[in-house]
């Protein structure tokens, strides 16, 4: 995602997506070539088992939602943990995992406010407290044009929303990210206006597939996946989901997310997968399957990134008008 305005831009800085391919391509051969050390697994493994530092992060309490799978296999750990879009800790895919080392995300605290009933700042483990933890193994779409497979830990967001009572007029809710520039490399540039802002609207919020993510592979969130909270509507590119979720606003009017505000006519308040509707600068058609090796995968993006099943929120709606 190119955020700077063109006339802000180097012609030199520019990485054109085919060189950028290429550049992952020589990588990932040099890697299974042995000639440099792999800093994430390539061809799909059987790995829920962290190899890095992360191993040390602690289990989770949780069963399996069968209702929730997809045929595809889960990218593996490493994969998940190392290849990420995190701008608040820079904006390369890597830079998340390099640059996560002074992120605290113990203890926490989220402000639950605007329409609704009970507001006020709550510990997490006061969120956390009633709600039985489940894994839901979703598909993960980037707007970039590239997927992966990700085995979640978490409950669904409407148990969180029945419990603190929204009022009548709160039509949709705002999602704010951690601003912590001190432990949070991005945030000292002006690579995106901080804090990070996502939204949803309520119906969209309600609906049984959006889902609070606290874990992974049954182990507490990483940092570079938006620990300790972060939300998943998985028919959504992977933008929708807020990561270091400090703050759940009810609104009236839709709230003004990050993207959108950076570029509108390239970010829709929506963002719906929508193989029909291209990016202004690529396809959305097809996806790059993210760890299938160095001959890469490519398939053919789903509507809804295949969950069909929310297809009438949207009813009437003009998908292109509204992407
Ligand atoms: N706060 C915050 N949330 C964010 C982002 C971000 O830069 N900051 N990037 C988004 C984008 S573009 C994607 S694709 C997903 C990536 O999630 P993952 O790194 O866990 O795969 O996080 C989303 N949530
Ligand atoms: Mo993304």
């Amino acid at each position: 995602m190119l955020i700077r305005k063109p006339s802000d831009i180097k012609p030199s800085e520019i990485t054109s997506e085919s060189v950028y391919l290429q550049r992952r391509k020589f990588v990932a051969a040099a890697i299974a070539g042995g000639l440099i050390a792999a800093p994430f697994r390539i061809a799909h493994a059987d790995s829920s088992n962290p190899a890095d530092t992360e191993s040390q992060l602690p289990p989770l309490e949780y069963s399996v939602n069968p209702h929730y799978t997809v045929p595809q296999k889960a990218n593996t750990w490493d994969q998940i943990t190392h290849y990420n879009n995190f701008y608040e800790f820079g904006e390369d895919k890597t830079d998340p995992y390099e640059n996560d080392g002074a992120f605290v995300s113990h203890p926490w605290s989220v402000t639950i406010d605007g329409e609704v009933e009970k507001c006020g700042t709550f510990t997490l483990e006061d969120i956390l407290k009633p709600h039985p933890l489940e894994e839901r193994t979703y598909r993960l779409r980037c707007v970039e044009a590239w997927s992966m497979v990700i085995p979640w830990v978490g409950f669904q967001l409407s148990d969180l929303i029945k419990r603190f009572q929204p009022t009548s007029a709160a039509k949709y809710v705002q999602f704010t990210s951690v601003y912590r520039p001190s432990q949070m490399p991005g945030q000292r540039t002006g690579l995106l206006p901080w804090p990070y802002i996502e939204g949803l609207r309520m119906d969209e919020a309600m609906h049984p597939l959006t889902f609070m993510v606290v874990g992974l592979y049954g182990r507490t969130l990483p940092s570079v996946d938006g620990a300790p909270l972060r939300v998943m509507s998985p028919w959504k590119y992977g933008l929708k989901g807020g990561k270091s979720i400090v703050r759940i606003t009810f609104q009236r009017t839709q709230p003004r997310t990050t993207w959108n505000v950076v570029d509108p006519s390239e970010y829709g308040f929506y963002s719906n997968v929508n193989p029909n509707q291209p990016h202004p600068r690529w396809s959305q058609a097809t996806e790059r399957v993210i760890g299938t090796g160095f001959f890469e995968e490519r398939k053919p993006t789903l509507m809804f990134n295949g969950y069909g099943e929310v297809a009438s929120l949207y009813a009437g709606m003009n998908l292109h008008r509204y992407y």
